[in-house]
């Protein structure tokens, strides 16, 4: 196994056992709504956004002890937002990580609930965190703040919104830009500004991690855009051609998939070469961009 899969897998270990230590911790009642979160938070999703927030806390210097329980609220998060799309009020989809989706196991109900869980756990582990750390309260409400931003109203809820209002319409760039940016990408950028909030950096530093985010979550929707057009259901863990279904704004159908290849790549060149001013170090962060393209699920 290469350097970068085995950092890349110890990362995600450590991120799924902060999850499961944080879980066992509860008394677990009422069951039904820890079955139905830990169903979906386990099902064996890619981890990126904690990987991502963990490797650039290294970078900074930091103390991964300090940084998990942020990792773990953001994974908590992401798997609420996905739980939530699947619903048939939204994108009424069957499977999500290669398993049928929470509610067609758990029913709409105890879905919903159980998105909404993880969402407050999230800020409830994140919190918790940030009480042990006095010395450095301002940075982890800072952090905190970020991550809460991103997922919300001039984040991820924005964009999805937006999503919804535009199915079946033909939309303009700037929409789809907008859609992409916020609905995704706010939450790749939270993972690399939490931690500039937890360790305050140089500006240097500071805009150069910033401005590798913003390409990285944007590169991320590109392929994610191609992949639900030429993509494997069995790897992706999921049904392929959703968005066309939808009429979903994508990429692929506003600029074909060529370009939207081409793209995907030059934005992943402009990520890496962010990462110039720090030399060796960065190189995990250099590869990790390339797998945002490469991957195949
Ligand atoms: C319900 C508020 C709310 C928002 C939903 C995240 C999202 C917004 C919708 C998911 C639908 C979707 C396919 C979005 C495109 C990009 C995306 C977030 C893909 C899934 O993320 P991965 O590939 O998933 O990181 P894993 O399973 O690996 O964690």
């Amino acid at each position: 196994m290469d350097k970068f899969k085995s950092q890349y897998l110890e990362l995600v270990a450590k991120t799924n056992d902060y999850l499961h230590n944080r879980l066992d911790n509860m008394e677990k009642y009422p069951k039904i709504i820890f079955d139905s979160m830990e169903y979906s938070l386990f099902a064996g999703g890619k981890r990126l956004r904690p990987v991502i927030l963990l490797a650039t806390h290294s970078l900074l210097g930091g103390d991964m002890r300090e940084s998990l329980p942020l990792a773990g609220g953001l994974e908590m998060i992401h798997t609420y937002s996905l739980i939530h799309d699947d619903l048939p009020a939204m994108d009424n989809d069957d499977f999500r990580r290669g398993i049928p989706t929470n509610h067609r196991v758990f029913g709409e109900g105890i879905a919903i609930l159980s998105g909404d869980a993880l969402l407050n756990f999230a800020y409830e582990t994140m919190l918790d965190n940030a009480l042990l750390y006095p010395e450095k309260i301002l940075n982890h409400v800072r952090a905190i703040e970020t991550i809460a931003k991103a997922a919300g109203i001039k984040g991820m809820v924005g964009g999805q919104v937006v999503d919804l209002e535009n199915e079946g319409k033909d939309i303009n760039p700037d929409t789809l830009q907008y859609i992409h940016d916020h609905k995704t990408g706010a939450l790749f950028r939270a993972s690399i500004t939490a931690s500039i909030m937890l360790e305050e950096p140089s500006d240097q530093i500071s805009n150069a991690l910033i401005e590798y985010g913003r390409s990285l979550g944007l590169a991320f929707q590109v392929k994610d855009d191609i992949l639900d057009v030429v993509g494997d259901n069995k790897k992706l863990g999921k049904n392929t051609g959703r968005d066309k279904d939808k009429g979903k704004a994508t990429y692929v159908e506003k600029y074909g998939l060529e370009r939207s290849w081409s793209i995907a790549s030059e934005l992943i060149e402009g990520a890496i070469g962010q990462l110039d001013i720090f030399g060796l170090e960065a190189e995990f962060l250099r590869k990790l961009a390339k797998f945002i393209v490469e991957r195949h699920n």
